[in-house]
């Protein structure tokens, strides 16, 4: 049994190109679907159906400027000892518009630069290849990934990634979250990579597979065409893990919940063994789902599974039997209730550490792969003293119970765990409302909901505290 982590354990931080960098026009850098998004989540279909419009404020076109200022943040992240850095490459800053055969030198060029002053500083980039920030070109003019030409599009982008930084990057990620879409419920969902907003009269379950499908087609060539450019890459997925439990014993709540989670999770299945489960297939049939779906796919999935599986953590989930007769009838956005046993965010996201041990177990068991931790963390409001010291014990409560629980999970139940980076960390825009105000950083950029402020950065208390952490390779907590 082992007593901690292990040496080489990665920690550090995570963000998204979108949320922090700006620059949204320069180094000729394309719309992406960020940049449409104002502040309040309820907008978010209006802004992708309307573009951009005079008068809005659109919080990713600066973000916290990290585009200029990455070095300052980089020495920053040196000091509280981060071993490694999961950032984005914003596929915008490649290929402008999507679909271009020829990228962007400019933008290569500015993640060599980033990747660069990681490394110097003793940091190891952790990259995803799409996080919500898919050119804007390609949902005007192709319907999103509901358009099976996405998947080359990807594959394209991806394939100039890997080839640009293959001795700069090992560890890499293709799509954030995506089963996230899975709830296709939202008109447009911004927490997806796939572009796809629905209209009226629209069978928005047969296109949220399709999308899903042509995502998960498109990652594995992504791979398969990564380990031939670079055998030593490690190559994950990256999945929302929200695990969703019975509200009850009655076991009409139990089987509820075995298939909510199948729903949500089968994505990591296809990910990791290179084919869906029965009960996808199943559901497909018994709903006249269609989905294109060619002899070549399976063969691309079958050849690009996954090295190792991503996920965030934030919280969890309990559901109850609907009453309707089948199982598969679930409506994440009407079926889930609120878990009496756990507390709530600000923003009601429940916080549960222990649902962070039952994860990786659950992760552990049903695929039985190395994981890596790349998002958690607690969006909070923070408030400056007059000195200019931001309190934040909160937000090492937050931390400090789910990484007490992931050593659990390591130590006693020995799940196969590479690393931890908490996400924000450095305060960003939200991906889920576009506020600058719901932060989750060790470090403090001074901007407000509105786009006011002088971007200069400031430690919190939990700075000090993580820095410890890495330190003592999470003894001290
Ligand atoms: C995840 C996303 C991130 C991030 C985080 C927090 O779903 O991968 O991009 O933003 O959630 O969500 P929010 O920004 O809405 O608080």
């Amino acid at each position: 049994m082992s007593k901690g982590f292990p040496k080489d354990f990665l920690w550090g931080g995570a963000v998204a190109a979108h949320q922090l960098e700006g620059g949204w026009q320069e180094g000729s850098k394309g719309l992406s679907v960020a940049d449409v998004m104002t502040v309040g989540s309820s907008t978010s279909y209006r802004s992708i159906t309307e573009g951009i419009v005079d008068g809005e404020y659109y919080p990713n076109h600066e973000a916290i400027d990290f585009y200029h200022k990455y070095k300052e943040d980089i020495a920053l992240f040196k000091e509280m000892g981060f071993k490694c850095f999961r950032t984005s490459i914003a596929w915008t800053r490649i290929f402008p518009n999507g679909d271009e055969t020829e990228p962007n030198e400019e933008g290569l060029q500015f993640y060599d630069d980033l990747f660069d002053e990681c490394l110097k500083n003793g940091i190891e980039p952790v990259v995803t290849l799409s996080h919500f920030e898919l050119p804007y070109h390609l949902v005007t003019e192709y319907g999103g990934f509901r358009n099976r030409k996405l998947i080359d599009f990807f594959v394209r982008f991806a394939t100039v990634c890997f080839k640009r930084y293959k001795d700069k990057v090992k560890y890499w990620m293709t799509f954030n979250e995506i089963n996230n879409q899975a709830n296709y419920n939202e008109d447009f969902a911004p927490f997806t990579n796939s572009g796809i907003y629905y209209k009226e009269g629209d069978n928005r379950e047969e296109i949220m597979y399709q999308a899903a499908h042509n995502e998960l087609v498109a990652s594995a060539r992504a791979v398969k065409i990564a380990k031939e450019i670079n055998p030593d890459f490690e190559i994950g997925c990256m999945i929302a893990m929200c695990p969703i439990y019975p509200a009850t014993c009655n076991p009409k709540d139990i089987l509820m919940a075995q298939k909510a989670m199948e729903l949500r999770y089968y994505f990591t299945d296809v990910h990791v063994h290179g084919f869906y489960p029965q009960y996808i297939l199943n559901n497909w049939e018994r709903k006249g789902i269609s989905v294109e779906f060619t002899e070549q796919d399976k063969k691309d999935l079958l050849d690009g599974t996954v090295d190792y599986i991503g996920f965030s953590y934030y919280m969890s989930f309990a559901i109850k039997h609907n009453g309707s007769d089948s199982y598969y009838d679930y409506d994440e956005s009407k079926d889930l209730v609120k878990n009496p046993y756990v507390q709530a965010s600000d923003w009601g996201w429940q916080i549960d550490p222990e649902g962070l041990r039952y994860s990786l177990n659950w992760f552990q068991d049903m695929y039985n792969k190395p994981m890596f931790i790349v998002e958690n963390g607690f969006g909070a409001y923070d408030k400056v003293e007059e000195d200019g010291s931001i309190h934040d014990e909160y937000r090492i409560e937050y931390l400090k119970a789910h990484i007490e629980q992931m050593k659990l999970a390591v130590v006693e139940d020995g799940v196969d765990l590479m690393g931890y980076t908490p996400w924000g960390c450095i305060d960003l825009v939200s991906a889920g409302t576009g506020e600058m105000e719901k932060r989750y950083g060790f470090i403090y950029v001074d901007k407000d909901n509105k786009g006011e402020g002088s971007l200069d950065r400031a430690k919190k208390d939990s700075f000090y505290w993580y820095k410890d952490v890495i330190e003592s390779n999470g003894e001290n907590l």
